[in-house]
């Protein structure tokens, strides 16, 4: 908290849109100049209509920090000094280049956190920096998180960045599988305010279907919620869309034309009906047919799958049999089924399309997709000796000792490499392995304009915030501290990367503007193109009419867009691609052995949990949002407690093949018996960071406990859901 008497200016209103989830809340912000004084709402939003939730206000709580850093800091034998940001930019890129230079560019990796993509000034300037290191070595939170989305729509529909969205506005079915929205507020899906979305849509008549081993807000919200095993979701869609096939009720509406791949499909899943299933997903046969039988019959329908499928070993299988079934069902680019957005500013033809196993990381040997190798195995890859081996890491927006598996050999790992960097706001449990932290002013301090999500949202908007606050007069951006990097290794770089003249002089064009002025420019570049035979106007957009229109600009609905938006060279929907069918083999293997269980040993699998006030790891030094009871706890069914002994409140053992964690255990109905829960984020009891509010309520780290050698190996996200575990009271044995 700053110390300064407020200003004796009247409280003025500052409009931005929240950057901290997917969702991208309107919020109207009281303020003084320097302080904020509330935060709502902001119900003229076309796409929140005043939806907000606690975490808000977190984006006062970080601006207002004491722990958050605003200098950047060096490590040193006797502790950590601060130091000017031209000696710390110097640094980081002189170690860079000279590694690079000594042990070549894979020796240097680089792993981008889930704040990259809330961020205008990373999403526009860490892909060259990336580029200008040249090393194959890239790890992102994607892989503990989306990456089988992108992986279906490369395969599908011909780019990793072209991601369907389900428009539950006007939908009368909705099968949720493995996803929470009224806790996480929607992901792959910016839907603010789920809570009258989904009562609006009940209110209809329609039906919301949640399938979910533990009975979840959103479960208990739902029509009819379903327990199911872990990591299993992919054999339950197969058998779905086995039903569908089989009875006659399949069809690709107005996609006919423009889908190939059908009878592939059709004989792909012929092995899978709800008969064989059954046992394995631990859903009887007749509710999976008559769940098929009614998402087929629903006048519209989506079925929507999200982090519960894809952080499982069949992830990309998972996701291309959620996106099978609104195909084969008719529900694929219609009202009220799955359908593409179409942003005001449109980064598709900006980037790569995607492409898979064009190279491997140097221990597994794991396919690279969309340029990045899975971050399961980025311990590996530093610790493993040998040519090629990882020595130098940059971080940016990440903390990967807390959300990625294994994040004990992780932390070890990074003790031994010879440099790291890292571009955070705060001294944490990674960033404290940093011989450098560069710290980006954040949130309120930066302009906005969501460049990812509103691509992922149920309507189409756009919306603009300048900086509220100037912060540190010193300090610097993410985009800054990108460009001054990117200049640095430019300029010392020894070998030139291939890339044309133009491609070079776009991209020394493209750095030469502001964050605002991209923006700018590609709005203006607008109408965004010809969709589905339509022109959408989008003349007339800009910065300056998104400042007069501080409530953000309504473009209405979701619009039809196939053929038009597909990247597929034949302009065709890939229903049943080579490298998702063959998968299956895998996949049936489960069906050879119905056992859950693998050994005595591990009788309980493991699967994860979000609370509204917690952000992934990063929000826990907001005095505000840790307020309340603890809630890094283990929740077990009360069946699987009274086998054990245990006791509701009592301080329990978790412990897998990879490590041991102790959490206080609750004992409730809401999980399926043989499973058990507990949040990831959290485990900040670790020394050496600066994060006095978040060390007072540390708890555990569920990814101590989680495997890295457990994921799915076709997309290579990793499998956090379903890991086999035994649960034991923490109690000194007498
Ligand atoms: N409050 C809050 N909101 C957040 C975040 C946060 O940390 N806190 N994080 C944000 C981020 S980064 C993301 S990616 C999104 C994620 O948003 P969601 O995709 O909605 O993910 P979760 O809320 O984790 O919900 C996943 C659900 O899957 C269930 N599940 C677990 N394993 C399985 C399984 O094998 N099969 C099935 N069918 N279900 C399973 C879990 O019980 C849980 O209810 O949330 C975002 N929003
Ligand atoms: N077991 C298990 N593990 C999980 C999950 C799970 O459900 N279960 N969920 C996974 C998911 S979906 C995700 S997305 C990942 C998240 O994984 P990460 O992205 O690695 O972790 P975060 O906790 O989001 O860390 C964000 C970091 O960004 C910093 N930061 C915040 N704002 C800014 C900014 O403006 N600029 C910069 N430079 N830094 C900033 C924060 O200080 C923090 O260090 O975790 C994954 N891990
Ligand atoms: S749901 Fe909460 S965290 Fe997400 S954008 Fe809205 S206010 Fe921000
Ligand atoms: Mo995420």
């Amino acid at each position: 908290m700053t110390n300064d008497p407020a200003p004796q200016t009247s409280p003025q209103l500052h409009y931005r849109s929240c950057n901290l989830c997917e969702a991208m809340c309107g919020l109207v912000i009281a303020h003084d100049g320097r302080h904020v004084l509330g935060i709502r709402g902001d119900e003229d939003d076309p796409l929140s209509q005043g939806h907000l939730c606690p975490k808000a206000f977190g984006l006062r709580d970080v601006y207002e920090d004491p722990d958050r850093l605003r200098t950047p800091i060096r490590r040193t034998k006797q502790g950590w000094e601060a130091v000017s940001w031209d000696s710390a930019l110097d640094e980081t890129s002189e170690r860079l280049l000279a590694i690079a230079r000594q042990h070549g560019p894979n020796s240097v990796a680089v792993y981008q956190g889930n704040p990259s993509v809330h961020n205008l000034g990373t999403m526009l300037f860490a892909p060259t920096f990336v580029r200008a290191l040249g090393t194959r070595n890239r790890f992102s939170a994607s892989s503990v998180d989306q990456l089988p989305h992108h992986f279906v729509s490369y395969f599908l529909f011909g780019h990793q960045l072209l991601l369907p969205v389900p428009d539950v506005d006007r939908s009368d079915h909705l099968l949720v599988l493995g996803a929470n929205p009224l806790v996480s507020n929607g992901s792959m899906m910016s839907a603010p305010g789920m809570r009258r979305r989904l009562a609006a849509l009940r209110q209809r008549g329609g039906k919301l279907i949640v399938v979910d081993p533990r009975r979840s807000e959103t479960a208990a919200k739902a029509d009819a919620h379903h327990f199911i095993q872990p990591g299993r979701d992919a054999l339950l869609l197969a058998a779905l869309i086995h039903r569908v096939l089989s009875t006659g009720g399949a069809t690709l509406g107005r996609l006919g034309p423009h889908v190939t791949g059908l009878e592939t499909l059709r004989a792909a899943v012929a092995r899978f009906s709800a008969d064989r299933v059954a046992a394995a997903v631990g859903i009887d046969a007749a509710t999976i047919e008559a769940m098929a039988d009614a998402f087929a019959a629903a006048p519209t329908a989506v079925c929507y799958g999200r982090l519960g499928v894809c952080t499982a070993e069949f992830g990309a299988v998972g996701i291309w049999l959620v996106t099978a079934l609104n195909v084969i069902t008719g529900n694929f680019d219609r009202a009220g089924g799955m359908m593409f957005a179409s942003p005001a500013i449109d980064v598709l033809g900006q980037t790569g399309r995607g492409g898979h196993d064009r190279w491997r990381s140097r221990v597994r040997q794991l396919p690279e997709f969309g340029g990045e190798l899975p971050v399961a195995a980025l311990a590996e890859e530093i610790d493993t000796p040998g040519e090629g081996q990882i020595r130098a890491l940059v971080t940016s927006a990440g903390n990967p000792v807390l959300s990625t598996p294994n994040g004990r050999r992780l932390e070890a790992a990074l003790g031994g490499l010879s440099f790291m960097v890292a571009i955070d706001i705060y001294r944490n449990e990674t960033t404290r392995h940093a011989n450098l932290i560069l710290p980006p002013k954040t949130g309120l301090e930066v302009p906005h304009y969501d460049l990812i999500f509103h691509a992922l949202a149920v309507r189409n908007t756009a919306r603009f915030a300048d900086p509220l606050f100037d912060g540190d007069h010193d300090g610097r951006t993410d985009a800054q501290i990108f460009r001054a990097l990117t200049r640095r290794l430019q300029k010392g770089a020894t070998t030139r990367r291939r890339r044309s003249p133009l491609a070079r002089a776009q991209q020394a064009a493209q750095q030469a503007l502001t964050p605002t002025q991209q923006v700018d420019l590609a709005l203006r570049r607008g109408p965004v193109g010809l969709w589905g035979g339509r022109l959408l106007q989008r003349d007339g957009l800009s910065v300056a009419a998104l400042r007069a229109a501080p409530h953000g600009v309504d473009l209405g609905p979701l619009q039809a867009q196939i053929p038009g938006r597909l990247f597929t060279s034949d302009q065709c929907i890939q229903l049943a691609p080579n490298v998702l069918v063959a998968d299956l083999d895998r996949l049936a293997a489960l069906l050879v052995s119905t056992d859950v269980v693998d050994t005595p040993t591990f009788d309980l699998r493991l699967i994860g949990r979000r609370a509204l006030a917690d952000n992934n790891s990063w929000l826990h030094n907001a005095p505000t949002l840790m307020a309340g009871r603890p809630r890094c706890t283990l929740h077990m069914h009360p069946d699987d407690a009274s086998a054990r002994g245990l006791l509701d409140g009592e301080l329990v053992g978790l412990r897998s093949r990879i490590g041991a964690v102790q959490a206080p255990l609750h004992v409730t109905d809401a999980m399926m018996r043989g499973v058990v829960s507990l949040p990831h984020g959290w485990g900040h009891g670790r020394s050496g960071t600066q994060l006095q509010v978040a060390a007072q309520r540390p708890g555990v780290s569920v990814n101590d406990v989680t495997d890295g050698a457990l994921l799915d190996t076709l997309s290579g996200n990793a499998a956090l859901s379903g890991v086999p575990v035994a649960v034991t009271s923490a109690a000194p044995l007498a």
